[in-house]
C-alpha cells in the first residue's frame, strides 16, 4: 500500500517552498549538534541551563500554558474511508485536510530555521526498524529527537539503498513574520491556538501543527511508532503497541520477558525500572512506552524497543517510588514544565516528601509550600536517553528482539478490577485488553478522572478501526500455536478500599505479582477460577515481609458480581459503537462473561 515517495531532498525542497523557512538544516543527531542547538535555546531562553554540579548538561523549559499535553481532539486518521479510521477515532476526508494543512503550513516557517531530522525507530539495519525524516522548526523538538530516537545520516543512506520511510513534517504554527514581511513578534514558547495531528495511515505520512509538545511534536513517538507503526503492522503482520518492555530474572536464574500495556501516565515508566521487594529477583528495562511485537520464524512473538529514550512523567518520581528513574535523570536530562529551585536544580510533586522553601514554579511565578496549586504541571516530563538507565538490559537495543513471556494489561480502577488476573486463552486475553477502562490522567487534555475505556492503552494511538484492530490480534494468535503464545493477565495496582485508600502498596511489591506470573508460566501455581478469568489463591502469593491491612487481600480479589454484571452491559454497548468491525469472536467472550455471572444475558 505504501507509495514510491520522492526522495528526501526533493521532499524537503517542497516544503521549503511552502513553508519559506529563513534557511534549511539537516541535522546528524551528533554531540556537536547538541552543544550548538541547547546554547542557541539558552540565548533565547527556551531553555534554562541547570546547575552544572547538581545537574550537569541538563535543561528546564517552560511551555505554554495552553501546550502541555498530547491533544487528542485535535488528532486525525484521515484514511481514504472514514470506516478505517472507527469510531474511536477523529476523521477528515484526506483531500480536504490536505487543502486545510497547506493552507495551515504555507508560511509557517518564515524567519524560522528548518530543521531536517533523519530518525531510525529501531536499530539501524534491524528487520524489525522503520525509518522516518521528521521536517520540524523547533529546536527544541530536535534535542528531544536526539534522545527518544536514533537521529543519523546513516538513515539517509539506508533511504537511498531503497528502505521505505516515512515523511514527518511539524511545525509549531508561530512563524517571525507575515507574508508582507512585517514582525510579528516573538513568544517565549512559540505554538499556535489552532492545532492538528494527523495521520495519513494509507500514505503513511505526519502532518502536525500548532504545538511543541510530547507526542504532538515528537513525531518518531506516538504519530510513527503507534499510530503509522499499527496501520503498518496491520498490513504486514506484526503489531505496534502501547507497551513497556522488561526482562526479569528470577532466583532461579531463568529469563522472561515481559510487555505491558497501560494508558499514559499509569506507571508503565515505574513498572519498567521495578525495584523488587522480594529477595532473589532482577529487573531489566528494555522499554517504558513502546513494543513492536512481531511472530519470528519459530513462532514465537518477539519485541523491539523502537525508541532510544524516555518521556517520563516526573510528578509522582521519587527515590522511594521510582529510585532507577531518579538515578537516569542525574545529567543530560531535558525537563519540560517542573519547578526550579533557588540553586538552579529541578523538583516536582513527590519528589522529595517536602518541598523546598522556596521555588520558580512551572509558569516561571514564585511559589512556596501550601500554594494552592501544584509548583510541576502535572503532565510535566523528563527525556532521557535510555543509555542512562542503570538497569537497562546490555543487549536493550539487539536487532532481534526477545521472546515474549507475558503480557499484561492494566489501567487505574479505583473498584471492580482484580490486583491480578489470568486470561483462560489468547482470545479471552484479547477480550480482556478490548475493554480496559482507566481513569483519566493529565496525559492528555480532559477531565483528569473520569473513567473512559482504553481498549489495549491505544484509544489516542491506534491508526485504523479499534474493531479491526481486535480482529488482527486475533489473527496473530490464531496464527501461531497456542503453546508458544505469551500469556495474558490484567492487573490493577490502584483499588481502594471504601474510604479511597488504595488497597496496594504498588511500585517495587508489585514484583509480587510478577513472581505470581511467573509461576503461573512455570505451572507451578493452579491460581483459582472465577468469572473474570484464573486469580491467585491467597497463599499462591509471595507476600513475606509485607504489610498489609487485615482484610485488604481479600478485597482486592473480591469480585462484585453485581458491578461486574453492570461492567458487562457497559461493554455490550461499547462494543455495539464498532458495529459489524467487532469481532464475533469479542461478542461471544461478553456472551461467556455473562453466563459466568450467573446471568442470562437474553432476559
Ligand atoms: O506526550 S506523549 O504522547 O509522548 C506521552 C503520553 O501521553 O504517553
Ligand atoms: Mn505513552
Amino acid at each position: 500500500m505504501s507509495q514510491a515517495r520522492i526522495s528526501p531532498a526533493s521532499w524537503v525542497t517542497e516544503i521549503a517552498e511552502l513553508t519559506k523557512p529563513e534557511n534549511i538544516v539537516w541535522c546528524d543527531g551528533s554531540q556537536e549538534e547538541w552543544t550548538r542547538l541547547t546554547e542557541l535555546l539558552v540565548a533565547d531562553k527556551t531553555l534554562i541551563r541547570l546547575n552544572a554540579v547538581a545537574r550537569p548538561n541538563s535543561f528546564l523549559a517552560r511551555t505554554h500554558p495552553s501546550d502541555v499535553a498530547r491533544v487528542e481532539d485535535r488528532t486525525f486518521i484521515c484514511s481514504e474511508q472514514e470506516i478505517d479510521a472507527g469510531p474511536t477515532n477523529n476523521w477528515r476526508q484526506p483531500a480536504e485536510m490536505r487543502a486545510l494543512l497547506h493552507a495551515k503550513f504555507d508560511g509557517a516557517m518564515r524567519g524560522r530555521t528548518l530543521y531536517v531530522v533523519p530518525f531510525s525507530m529501531g536499530p539501524v539495519g534491524a528487520r524489525q526498524a522503520r525509518y522516518g525524516i521528521e521536517i520540524t522548526d523547533s529546536a527544541f523538538v530536535v534535542l528531544n529527537m536526539h534522545l527518544m530516537t536514533r537521529v543519523t545520516p546513516t538513515v539517509l543512506e539506508k533511504i537511498s539503498e531503497g528502505a521505505d520511510w516515512v515523511p514527518a513534517l511539524h511545525s509549531v504554527g508561530a512563524p517571525r513574520f507575515d507574508a508582507a514581511g512585517v514582525a510579528l513578534g516573538e513568544q517565549a514558547w512559540p505554538c499556535n491556538e489552532d492545532k492538528y495531528v494527523v495521520q495519513f495511515p494509507e500514505s503513511r505520512e505526519i502532518w502536525s501543527f500548532g504545538s511543541g509538545y510530547g507526542g504532538n511534536a515528537l513525531l518518531g513517538k506516538k504519530c510513527m511508532s503507534l499510530r503509522i507503526g499499527s496501520a503498518l503492522g496491520r498490513d504486514e503482520g506484526w503489531l505496534a503497541e502501547h507497551m513497556l518492555l522488561v526482562r526479569v530474572t528470577s532466583p532461579m536464574g531463568k529469563k522472561y520477558h515481559i510487555a505491558a500495556a497501560f494508558p499514559s501516565a499509569c506507571g508503565k515508566t515505574n513498572l519498567a525500572m521495578l525495584n523488587p521487594t522480594i529477595p532473589g529477583w532482577k529487573v531489566e528495562t528494555i522499554g517504558d512506552d513502546i513494543a513492536w511485537i512481531a511472530p519470528d520464524e519459530a513462532g514465537r512473538l518477539r519485541a523491539i524497543n523502537p525508541e532510544a529514550g524516555f518521556f517520563g512523567v516526573a510528578p509522582g518520581t521519587g527515590m522511594k517510588t521510582n529510585p532507577i528513574a531518579i538515578q537516569t535523570i542525574a545529567a543530560n536530562t531535558i525537563f519540560t514544565n517542573v519547578a526550579l529551585t533557588d540553586d538552579g536544580d529541578v523538583w516536582w510533586e513527590g519528589l522529595t516528601d517536602e518541598a523546598p522553601e522556596h521555588l520558580t514554579d512551572w509558569l516561571g511565578q514564585d511559589w512556596a509550600p501550601g500554594a494552592d496549586t501544584p509548583a510541576a504541571h502535572p503532565n510535566s516530563r523528563f527525556t532521557v536517553s535510555i543509555d542512562q538507565c542503570p538497569i537497562v538490559a546490555s543487549d536493550w537495543d539487539s536487532s532481534d528482539g526477545v521472546e515474549l513471556d507475558a503480557i499484561l494489561f492494566g489501567g487505574r480502577r479505583a473498584t471492580n478490577v482484580p490486583l491480578v488476573v489470568e486470561a483462560r486463552d489468547w482470545a479471552h486475553g484479547v477480550f480482556m485488553g478490548a475493554t480496559i477502562s482507566s481513569e483519566q490522567t493529565a496525559a492528555a487534555e480532559g477531565v483528569v478522572g473520569t473513567l473512559r475505556r482504553d481498549p489495549f492503552a491505544m484509544l489516542p494511538f491506534c491508526g485504523y478501526n479499534m474493531g479491526d484492530y481486535w480482529q488482527h490480534w486475533l489473527n496473530i494468535g490464531a496464527g501461531l500455536e497456542a503453546t508458544k503464545l505469551p500469556k495474558v493477565f490484567q492487573v490493577n495496582w490502584f483499588r481502594k478500599n471504601a474510604a479511597g485508600k488504595f488497597l496496594w502498596p504498588g511500585f517495587g511489591e508489585n514484583s509480587r505479582v510478577i513472581d505470581w506470573v511467573i509461576r503461573r508460566i512455570e505451572g507451578e501455581v493452579a491460581g483459582v477460577d472465577s468469572p473474570i478469568g484464573l486469580l491467585p489463591q491467597l497463599d499462591e502469593l509471595n507476600l513475606d515481609g509485607l504489610e498489609i491491612a487485615a482484610g485488604a487481600l481479600e478485597e482486592l480479589f473480591h469480585i462484585d458480581v453485581n458491578s461486574w454484571r453492570a461492567e458487562a452491559r457497559l461493554t455490550e454497548d461499547f462494543f455495539a459503537g464498532f458495529g459489524s468491525h467487532t469481532p464475533s469472536a469479542m461478542d461471544e467472550q461478553l456472551r461467556e462473561l455473562e453466563r459466568r455471572l450467573g446471568w442470562d444475558p437474553i432476559s
